[in-house]
């Protein structure tokens, strides 16, 4: 009886991993990539860090490995440019760029700007490896909504 269980049990492992192979090369070819720009900061736009901070770029590392951030950039439309400090988005995690001043960890960073940078109407994130190449791009052109999904 008990060897009967055990043949059971190796049988509904192999089938668990059957789908987790299946499952695998989709998720292998991702990429890092925008993944939201929160253009319109809840509120009116008096300025204050708070409302600056409210403003902000999320970033996605959707391969299967750590990338290293480091010198990379992000730029909107007038050329206004952030460069990544020394951080590592590991694989699967989302950071997000503020524009205001904080404490930089590995899920939040800050522009330390004392002004908004991305326009409430229309503009484009920029997003280059520390090479200058491109590597992802997200704009938006609407005031219906307060963000965009990239
Ligand atoms: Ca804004």
């Amino acid at each position: 009886m008990s060897r009967f269980r055990s043949v059971a049990a190796v049988s509904v492992a192999v089938a668990g991993c059957a789908t987790l192979l299946t499952a695998g090369p989709a998720q292998a070819a991702g990429t890092v990539h925008l993944y939201k720009v929160y253009y319109d900061s809840p509120g009116s736009d008096l300025g204050g860090n708070a409302s600056l901070d409210a403003e902000w770029v999320q970033l996605k590392n959707s391969t299967a490995t750590s990338v290293s951030l480091k010198g990379w950039t992000l730029t909107d439309a007038s050329n206004h440019r952030y460069t990544f400090p020394a951080v590592t988005l590991k694989a699967g995690a989302i950071v997000a760029v503020h524009t205001g001043k904080g404490t930089n960890n590995s899920a939040h960073l800050y522009q330390g700007r004392a002004a908004y940078v991305w326009n409430n109407d229309k503009d484009t994130a920029t997003l280059r490896r520390s090479t200058g190449a491109v590597q992802s791009t997200c704009s938006y052109n609407s005031t219906k909504v307060d963000y965009k999904v990239c």
